[in-house]
């Protein structure tokens, strides 16, 4: 057993079910910001109110507030004495019913490197308040069911920050004294405080606009540092497309008559939704061929989408408390999913989109921070921004829209916005929404809210030749997670095909089902823990094509020959399940290579696969891109899941030579694929060029593997000559691999060319953390003394540190514990500047008890030491126990 701290000691725990409306409501906040590095005066003026809702007897003011210096308090004009003020909350009893108070703190935003509540990055004035960040600028009843209308004037020095903003509209500015000047500004909308931010800073704006549905024209502004004025245009493409979707999709129109995103250098996460003024990691905003790779321009259009759509799902209709983020943020991440779907290709975002939740969300699914989309308990809610929460959130939410088709939840939606505008409220409302729109019962749907864990199917089929009919049996069950024993059943719809013996389509017949008209793909909905579904007048034994699209979240469990999944990965009509059969023969044949090499048998591939991919590679059908994700094998930690202890070596080597294998067995078909592919053209964000660099990327990547001069060669050309950082980062992330005598060559060259980039540099950073050199984590020790580095920048942090023991997963579990021991120094390092990131970081060690007894005492050691500091962060904290008592 762990040394857990004491329960007097250790942090609280916070749990749905004490969950209590708001006492007092604030109607109206006035915020007077006095700007200054070091010493912030803000004067906060609140017309406070007694919530009828709320039917507690003990009626005292609560306001949260977080490293604040308090200099006065005064109530309808009256100094306050009587009061108890804590380091969490300042509670004031007696108050009348309804009150004006007047609040002035000091805050320090200098050294403040939590990246929470008002801060400056670089030379810049920014705010980042969800989710508790408000109470760290003035003591407030920082929670998301108390919304009120904002009023914010900003003074500070003219010529460091001659641009001032907040949220809503400007209403007047004008100069003051000792070259101050000023700026005030009126939101219109109610928001709760985690939507607020300020922003100061020496800025250049891009400006554009857009013409709403109704007719209304909208201001658009991006603010990024001067040299940075040449990286704006997509950002403002993208929150062009961003605005019409909406309308087309959702029927929403955007409110405000301005609408401001700023890029920032230091920034916890993406990239934040505050009203009419989204703060942006500078990495999510600033886009140029030269400096930007295809992954970067589609994130930013992701997210800039993602923060947008929030004005709707997240700020007109916004959570009743924290356990309800999923409402706001797996909604969310559905709607910038369908965007980036609707934009791009709907076949490769699906593909990305579930590797990423099979590959982070599963295990987390699987492991002590396993919780439902929906909590119902947390120590530090910034720890529930997770993948479950995110984007398990938004299958759950696609789910609901597989039940009630296209059609239905359009009314769905319609209702709850409308229904609930200006709102803070549940996941249950939104459910309620869906159902009363569309008539119909989703209780048992619920569950997906409450229960964590994957669900797994077990699958097995009869053809019954005589009378026609093919059966298709399901049971479902999931298994423990912690605090949470024998789950119910889940209401699960899995869209299904089946292919007759030449891989064409079957016309489908459910029995019980004979209402609606024969299609070829039908939903099956499973409700209970076992099913059956019969298929008649089936003529042959076919093929079952299960979960196309992947409809539901779950693991599938069911018998497969080589030769049935290389027949699906050939023929199977829908792109989702054809590359997942890929997937499938890639896993199968990876798992039975790491049984050999762990019992140093020999190691081959059978020819059925081979052929397989080579039938891909040379598809005429196919997309490019489709075949590029073919190529992509599974990667070593979504391997890793598969196996019963983990052995990160042989899962390495395993997979190392299965690329080989396909490599010197295609190694023609490659070269021929990426000589056709080759392009002069200039840079174009678009699919299908996209498409065809990331093919040539593949080809090139696979060819390397043979270690050929030519293919060297090819390389350093392309990273010469490229006009793309894409092309030149696919060529660099390659060579990184390799130990030959250009490879540093190269890497300092590029440092020198794009020093001053830090998003260029981020990339640099990131390439030599993945590299597979066997001394990559001295190399790593070294980059992190490099002028290039910066601890207190979350990016760099990211690039370097979280990239190693995330990704370079053979190093980051080398058998001395090196690596743990590494991430344990970082983590408490980072706990005393930015607990948020070092939390983060932790999560990497958490699934300790997957690997070999050597490698658990290792890590479970250093869970210990984290444990054992002094004022250790309630994020850090709540990672490491969790992890240690699992
Ligand atoms: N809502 C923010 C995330 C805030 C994270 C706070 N720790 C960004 C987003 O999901 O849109
Ligand atoms: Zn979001």
């Amino acid at each position: 057993m762990a040394d857990i701290k004491s329960t007097e000691t250790a942090p609280n725990t916070i749990y749905l079910k004490d969950y209590q409306p708001p006492i007092y409501l604030i109607d109206h906040v006035t915020l007077y910001f006095d700007l200054h590095e070091t010493q912030t005066v803000v004067t906060s003026n609140l017309k406070v109110r007694l919530n009828p809702d709320n039917k507690q007897t003990n009626k005292a003011l609560l306001l949260d507030g977080q490293n604040l210096q308090l200099l006065s308090i005064k109530i309808d004009g009256q100094e306050l004495t009587q009061f108890v003020c804590d380091e969490e909350r300042l509670t004031i009893t007696s108050v009348p019913e309804e009150c004006e108070v007047e609040i002035k703190t000091q805050i320090n935003p200098q050294d403040n490197k939590a990246l929470e509540g008002l801060y400056l990055s670089s030379s810049m004035f920014c705010t980042q308040c969800e989710a508790q960040g408000f109470r760290r600028i003035t003591y407030f009843p920082d929670r998301p069911d108390v919304m009120s209308r904002y009023d914010v004037t900003l003074s500070g020095d003219k010529k460091k920050y001659p641009v001032l903003l907040a949220n809503g509209n400007l209403v007047s500015q004008g100069e003051g004294e000792n070259g101050k000047h000023w700026a005030s500004w009126q939101d219109p909308s109610l928001k709760p405080s985690y939507l607020f931010a300020v922003v100061a800073g020496d800025l250049f704006v891009k400006e554009d606009h857009y013409i709403t549905m109704s007719g209304r024209k909208v201001l658009l502004q991006v603010f990024v540092e001067h040299e940075n004025s040449h990286k704006c245009e997509h950002a403002l493409i993208s929150l062009k497309q961003a605005m019409k979707w909406d309308e087309d999709t959702y029927g929403r129109e955007y409110d405000l008559d301005i609408y401001m995103i700023v890029a920032v250098n230091d920034f916890n996460m993406g990239a934040m939704e505050n009203k009419g003024l989204n703060v942006f990691n500078a990495s999510c905003v600033l886009a140029s061929p030269d400096t930007a790779t295809d992954a970067d321009y589609y994130n930013i259009q992701s997210i800039i989408a993602h923060e947008y759509f929030h004005n709707w799902s997240g700020n007109r209709v916004t959570c009743r408390d924290w356990f309800q983020l999923s409402l706001k943020e797996g909604f969310t991440v559905f709607r910038d999913q369908e965007f980036s779907a609707d934009l791009n290709s709907r076949a490769v975002k699906r593909i990305d989109d579930v590797n990423v939740l099979r590959t982070h969300q599963f295990a987390q699914d699987a492991g002590p921070m396993a919780h439902p989309i929906r909590p119902d308990h947390y120590i530090e809610i910034s720890n529930f921004y997770t993948v479950t929460v995110y984007n398990k959130g938004a299958e759950i939410v696609r789910m609901i829209r597989s039940l009630v088709g296209n059609d239905g939840f359009r009314k769905g939606t319609d209702l709850y916005f409308e229904r609930h505008d200006g709102q803070a409220v549940t996941t249950e409302d939104f459910v309620k929404s869906i159902e009363d729109a569309n008539n119909i019962d989703l209780s048992l749907f619920q569950n997906w809210y409450s229960q964590a864990g994957t669900p797994e199917l077990d699958v097995t089929t009869i053809f019954n030749e005589r009378e026609k009919k093919f059966t298709v049996s399901i049971k479902q069950s999931c298994p423990d997670t912690p605090g949470q024993k024998n789950k119910k059943p889940f209401h699960i719809p899995l869209q299904v095909g089946l292919l007759d013996q030449d891989g064409s389509d079957v016309l489908l017949e459910l029995a019980d089902d004979s209402l609606t008209s024969a299609t070829t793909q039908k939903i099956l909905q499973l409700k209970s823990e076992q099913q059956d579904f019969t298929f008649l007048n089936v003529i042959s034994e076919p093929h079952l094509s299960l979960n196309r699209g992947f409809t539901s979240p779950v693991k599938i469990r069911q018998q497969h020959s080589n030769d049935e999944l290389a027949f699906l990965f050939a023929h199977d009509s829908d792109e989702f399940n054809r590359w997942d059969a890929g997937q499938l023969l890639a896993i199968n044949t990876l798992l039975d290579l790491i049984t050999k090499v762990q019992n140093n048998g020999e190691l081959a591939i059978a020819e059925n696969v081979i052929n397989a991919y080579r039938n891909t590679l040379t598809s005429r059908e196919l997309d490019k891109s489709l075949i590029a994700s073919a190529f992509t094998l599974p990667s070593e930690s979504y391997l890793a899941d598969q196996c019963d202890v983990v052995d990160t070596d042989a899962i390495h080597q395993a997979r190392k030579f299965m690329r080989l294998e396909l490599a010197r067995s295609l190694q023609s078909e490659f070269k021929t694929v990426f000589n056709n592919n080759q392009s002069d053209a200039a840079y174009l964000f678009e699919a299908e060029e996209m498409a065809r660099r990331s093919l040539n990327h593949v080809c090139l990547s696979y060819l390397m593997c043979l270690e050929q001069e030519e293919t060297l060669n090819i390389c350093l050309d392309q990273i010469e000559a490229a006009h793309n950082m894409t092309d030149v980062m696919s060529a660099l992330t390659i060579l990184s691999h390799y130990d030959n005598e250009s490879r540093q060559r190269v890497l300092d060259a590029f440092y020198k060319k794009w020093k001053d980039d830090a998003q260029v540099v981020e990339k640099w950073l990131s390439i030599q953390a993945a590299s597979d050199l066997p001394d990559v984590l001295t190399r790593v020790k070294a980059l992190m003394k490099h002028p290039a580095f910066c601890i207190t920048n979350p990016n760099k942090v990211r690039s370097l540190i979280g990239r190693f023991c995330a990704v370079n997963i053979v190093h980051f579990h080398a058998a001395d514990g090196s690596g743990y021991e590494f991430l344990t120094e970082q983590v408490l390092a980072l706990d005393s500047i930015n607990p948020q990131i070092a939390a983060r970081l932790l999560q990497n060690m958490s699934r300790w008890r997957r690997y070999d007894n050597k490698r658990q005492g290792l890590m479970k050691q250093q869970l210990e030491r984290i444990l054992a500091k002094k004022d250790l962060s309630k994020d850090v904290y709540e990672i490491a126990s969790r992890s240690l008592n699992d």
